[in-house]
């Protein structure tokens, strides 16, 4: 029988947490060398690809995310809106993330020490410094030292000239698109690796931690999961039934199916063709709206993923005992909106951006152990967040055009 990959990481978790348990519970001296020879190494591994990724993956999607917006002057009425829908909703969601996270606190009692990645918290620059240094002067040594707000900052004015230039540079910009794909191409490829390194990660985790350590990763998967459904219903709900003028019970309705397809395939470009028809079809947004505001939002718009990405920031802090300053935060904001505008639409792509917004604010991507396991469960559900909330925005467009159309005549 062939297992599809998810099933495959469902496994690699359960193995994972039976086999962590067994040795923390009843054979602890046996931990220290299977976790030396096997299980870490095996984590590490997949760390490693998932680190590997993250500054090419970071360079090509927000250069192409903030290329794909469109040149400001052109954008027109449809296009403005749409993009302030997208941020206004995504930095929405990630406050509603974190505010869980800070109220819930699931890293709390932490001072985890993940296979080895003990971590001294170092003291935040001030803000002030932290803005100026967002502008590298040697955008090749910010790749090379991983400073991820600099490559951000590099990628968004690359974007931005690509934007502007249009004809001049369309051959840089196909190269670009194509370096994406090599990049998409090879998450796919690491994520067949996903089941063996979520064994090792969580293995080591509950192995080396014990039940606390499950508890931190069931409480994390709690506030990410109610996160999720109250930015559907809270954010969403009134975005259709007050922009949309539509009734949210018809429409998450309406948008169901769309919303299983992406459950289940856990990937907002795969479902893209059936959230356009569900869209058209059950939402009666016209084609020209669907055909525009979908497919960039499938690129452009994650607010699941941002969801997930300030949990899980907060919950690594908390696990490791680091409390993050305010400018820290506002830190996490910025990159979450960014690396939601970058997050391609493919399963597991918001993990490796995960690791962008963690380094942007110091904190050990080996924190990733606790969460990775049940990551794709949580990949699943926010996918299907993700497009519904294109969906709520071309609802949206479509009644303020009627309004425009109205007027106009
Ligand atoms: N699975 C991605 C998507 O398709 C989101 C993510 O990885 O967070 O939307």
């Amino acid at each position: 029988m062939k297992l599809n990959l998810t099933a495959k990481i469902v496994i690699g978790l359960a193995l994972g947490i039976v086999v962590g348990l067994i040795l923390n519970l009843f054979a602890p001296n046996l931990f220290e060398p299977i976790n030396t020879w096997i299980l870490v190494p095996l984590g590490k591994l997949f760390l490693n690809f998932i680190k590997m990724l993250v500054v090419p993956i970071v360079f090509f999607s927000i250069t192409l995310g903030v290329a794909g917006l469109g040149d400001p002057k052109k954008l027109g009425r449809i296009g403005i809106k749409t993009i302030v829908f997208f941020i206004v909703t995504t930095t929405i969601a990630i406050f509603i993330g974190l505010g869980l996270a800070a109220v819930i606190q699931p890293g709390a009692g932490g001072n985890y020490d993940i296979e080895g990645a003990s971590f001294e918290a170092q003291p935040a620059p001030p803000v002030i410094d932290t803005l100026l240094n967002i502008i590298p002067t040697n955008p090749i040594s910010a790749m090379a030292q991983g400073e991820m707000l600099q490559i951000i900052a590099f990628s968004v004015f690359i974007g931005f000239a690509l934007t502007i230039l249009g004809e001049k540079t369309k051959g840089i910009h196909n190269l670009l698109e194509q370096g994406n794909e090599i990049m998409m191409y090879l998450v796919n490829l690491i994520m067949k690796f996903a089941p063996y390194g979520t064994f090792g990660l969580i293995a080591s985790a509950v192995g080396g931690l014990g039940i606390p350590a499950l508890k931190a990763m069931s409480l994390y998967f709690m506030v990410v999961f109610i996160a999720l459904v109250i930015h559907t219903i809270v954010t969403y709900g009134s975005a259709v039934a007050v922009l949309g003028k539509r009734n949210p019970i018809t429409f998450f309705k309406g948008f169901l199916p769309a919303m299983t397809v992406a459950f289940s395939t856990s990937s907002s470009s795969a479902t893209l063709p059936i959230s356009m028809t569900t869209a058209q079809k059950n939402l009666g947004v016209p084609k020209a709206i669907s055909s525009f505001v979908q497919p960039l939002g499938a690129t452009i718009n994650m607010d699941g993923t941002a969801i997930m990405q300030g949990v899980a920031t907060l919950f690594i802090a908390q696990a490791y005992g680091s409390d993050l300053t305010t400018a820290q935060i506002l830190t996490v904001v910025l990159t979450a909106v960014l690396a939601s505008i970058g997050t391609a639409g493919v399963p597991g792509v918001g993990l490796i951006m995960l690791a962008m917004v963690l380094t942007s604010v110091n904190l050990p991507v080996e924190g990733i152990a606790l969460i990775i396991g049940i990551d794709r469960l949580l990949d699943m559900t926010r996918t299907a967040v993700n497009i519904t909330g294109d969906a709520a925005c071309a609802v949206y467009i479509t009644e303020s055009e009627k309004k425009h159309q109205s007027s106009a005549n």
